[in-house]
């Protein structure tokens, strides 16, 4: 599936799609109708029986550089609001299946949170965070005030905020707010593997775990505990949980 702005190529024998930002000449800038295009290309591939794990990844320059500013510098606030551009995160926020964010380059503003909203993040050794929004007189708004303190703490969280400073992969990776930096020309290939990994296993498994550790962030323990036996148990109803405990007794 070719679109305007992205471009999606399935794997079939891994299981996996990788869903590429294509709108190289402002750095994957997230207009309104580039995210559209984003959100309905993760839905397709959420309903897509071939794939079991996605790769959303940007060019070596850019993952994306933020909301695309030439749209938001003479809005308003009711403007922005009848933009509804939640609507759009709310949806990427929706999908089912894991999402491996592979990040090469920028990823700034909106284009950080976009990463920070996928399941993992693998990062090529030249990749630059940041929530520069405060530079233009704004605040992170999809996201990065709520994701980053829980990946990297209140403080460095604060920094990077209220200064607009980036940091590299290698800081990222200490920070623990990505799972791995690999060296420049290696991250299609780690992602992929990654998500093959990923992919390989019981689909209902994959998503019953995933929707259940999104759930930690929202929910209170006792909840969350709840939440999680139900999705334990519902594991129990599927061919790969006899299949793979009967390989194992037999072993
Ligand atoms: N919006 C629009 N155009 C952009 C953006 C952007 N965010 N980023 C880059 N571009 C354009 C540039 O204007 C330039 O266009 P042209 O060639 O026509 O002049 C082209 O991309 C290439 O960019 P540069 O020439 O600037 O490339 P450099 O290598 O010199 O610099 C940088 C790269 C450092 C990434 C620089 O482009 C930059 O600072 N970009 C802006 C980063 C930023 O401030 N991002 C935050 C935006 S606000 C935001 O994200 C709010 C999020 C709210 C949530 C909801 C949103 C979806």
């Amino acid at each position: 599936m070719d679109t305007t702005n992205i471009l999606i190529q399935i794997l079939e024998e891994n299981k996996t799609a990788t869903l590429t930002l294509n709108r190289p000449a402002v750095l994957n800038a997230l207009s309104y109708d580039f995210l559209s295009e984003i959100a309905a290309g993760l839905e397709s591939l959420d309903k897509n029986d071939l794939v079991n794990c996605i790769i959303l990844t940007g060019s070596d320059k850019a993952f994306a550089a933020g909301a695309d500013i030439s749209a938001l510098v003479d809005q308003g606030a009711i403007g922005i609001w009848k933009m509804d551009m939640y609507s759009l995160w709310q949806r990427i926020k929706q999908i089912k299946k894991p999402i491996v964010a592979a990040v090469s380059g920028f990823a700034l503003g909106g284009g950080c949170e976009l990463a920070m909203s996928c399941d993992l993040i693998i990062a090529s050794d030249n990749a630059k965070f940041g929530q520069p929004e405060i530079k233009l007189g704004i605040m992170p708004g999809a996201g990065g005030t709520q994701r980053l303190p829980r990946l990297v703490g209140k403080h460095k969280a604060m920094e990077m905020i209220l200064t607009g400073d980036f940091i590299s992969a290698e800081e990222a990776y200490r920070l623990g707010m990505i799972n791995k930096v690999v060296p420049d020309g290696m991250l299609k290939y780690e992602s992929e593997n990654m998500a093959a990994t990923i992919a390989a296993q019981s689909t209902v498994a994959v998503q019953m775990a995933k929707e259940s550790v999104l759930r930690s962030f929202s929910m209170p323990m006792d909840e969350g505990l709840l939440f999680e036996r139900r999705n334990y148990m519902t594991c129990f109803d599927t061919e790969e949980q006899k299949e793979k405990m009967r390989k194992f007794l037999k072993r």
